[in-house]
């Protein structure tokens, strides 16, 4: 797909929206929901790399109202850059170093594109365009070593990763930043979302992309390679991430804002701390429903008509086709990870009562999505 750089960008009539990390899950849904629900035009970034990864941007080639920028995170001139030319009303970042498990690998480059370069973007907003509202991707992983459950907005921030507290480190400079110079920023703390364009090393695509496999050389009288995991005893709240963008885009568009004529681009902005404070809040997103990865892996394979028993504990543990025999999951400890987060569950009343978002689709319906997609996929190559 073409991609200019950002000297080299036109800034659109109307409202413009920058959106980053467009090649991955939940950018490249949020451009689909902005050109489905508002008239805004979007300008996507996307680092750039030696082999081009634009699978989940590729029917936007098109699209008149999508532009796509050569942008970096960590560089902050990127940042500074695209605020001077494209003078977003709204910059919505996703992107990040967004994999846990390898957070503690890569411990200090997830700080510094998590946590440093917030730091940047709240920065360049605050000196070239304060009317700019900033969403940063908060997670659940913020919560970590759960208080109490459902975790709500009030709980206290307990995470267990690099990723985590890198996550949390950002959630305090954006509230420092909205307190301070009464910035419209804002920060969600969004449990796991899922769905086709979800990466593969993530569990739940990792489970439904072997599902397919395993499904295709069964009916195909191949021999089955067992999948592998590592803690299936974890609990997560899954929402389809396609669903989650309409919470995002609320959380930019909180009515008691707009309605005290604070509004985009309207000044003067609210000065004092405890105006923005009453008008802006941070949300949960979730469903309130968990399960166990053990339950995604049931599910997933009575997608396809295929039903288990598990057999054994610790990593001794497998799970045993019914009837036939066949080993079709079994434990890896190289997915443990050093310090695992259990269980974490969302309390979501909140935003359904003040922002009117709640979960459409149900686990059943999101398990049954992505496994369909990676058989389409499976077949296509085979
Ligand atoms: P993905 O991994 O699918 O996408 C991350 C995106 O960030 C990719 O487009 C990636 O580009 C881009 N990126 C990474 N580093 C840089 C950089 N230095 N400069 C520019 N772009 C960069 O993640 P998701 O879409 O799932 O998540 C989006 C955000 O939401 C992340 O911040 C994540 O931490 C957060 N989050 C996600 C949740 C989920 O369940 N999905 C839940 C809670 C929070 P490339 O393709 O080149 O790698
Ligand atoms: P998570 O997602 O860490 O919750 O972060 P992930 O799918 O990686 O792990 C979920 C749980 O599954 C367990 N698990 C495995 N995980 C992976 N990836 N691979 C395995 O083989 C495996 N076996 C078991 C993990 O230990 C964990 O408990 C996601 C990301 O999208 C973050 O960016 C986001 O902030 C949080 O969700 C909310």
């Amino acid at each position: 797909m073409k991609i200019k750089n950002i000297q080299d960008i036109v800034r659109p009539e109307g409202t413009v929206v920058f959106v980053t990390g467009v090649t991955g899950q939940d950018g490249s849904h949020m451009v689909d929901y902005l050109l489905r629900e508002t008239s805004a035009n979007i300008i996507g970034g996307a680092r750039r790399l030696s082999v081009e990864n634009h699978v989940n941007i590729r029917h936007l080639e098109n699209e008149s109202r999508f532009q796509l920028v050569n942008f970096d995170l960590t560089d902050s001139h990127s940042i500074y850059k695209i605020m001077e030319v494209a003078k977003p009303d709204y910059f919505i970042n996703f992107a990040a170093q967004s994999f846990v498990a390898s957070s503690w690998d890569f411990a200090r480059q997830t700080w510094e594109a998590n946590s440093t370069s917030i730091l940047d973007c709240l920065e360049a907003i605050k000196r070239i365009k304060p009317d700019c509202r900033f969403y940063n991707a908060g997670s659940s992983e913020e919560f970590g070593n759960v208080a109490y459950s459902p975790q709500d907005e009030k709980h206290p921030s307990r995470p267990r990763s690099p990723y985590g507290a890198s996550k949390s480190a950002a959630r305090t400079l954006v509230k420092v930043y909205r307190e301070s110079y009464g910035l419209y920023a804002v920060q969600g703390w969004l449990f796991n979302h899922e769905g086709p364009r979800r990466g593969e090393e993530f569990v739940t695509r990792k489970i439904t992309k072997a599902v397919a496999r395993i499904f295709h050389d069964s009916v195909n009288g191949k021999p089955v390679i067992p999948l592998e995991l590592g803690n299936i005893d974890a609990k997560r709240d899954w929402s389809y991430a396609e669903d989650m963008m309409d919470g995002v885009w609320r959380m930019l568009n909180q009515e008691k804002y707009n309605s005290v004529g604070l509004g985009l681009g309207i000044y003067p902005r609210p000065t004092s701390t405890k105006q923005i404070s009453a008008y802006i809040q941070d949300y949960v997103v979730g469903t309130g429903e968990q399960h166990t990865i053990r339950e995604f892996v049931d599910e997933a394979f009575s997608y396809v008509n295929i039903h288990g028993d598990w057999i054994g504990t610790g990593t001794d543990e497998i799970c045993v086709s019914q009837g036939g025999g066949v080993v079709l999951v079994k434990i890896n400890p190289k997915f443990y990870r050093p310090a695992e987060v259990e269980s974490l569950i969302a309390d979501p009343r909140r935003i359904k009562e003040e922002l009117g978002y709640y979960k459409k689709t149900t686990f059943r319906q999101l398990v049954g999505k992505m496994v369909d997609n990676d058989l389409t996929l499976l077949n296509k190559v085979v």
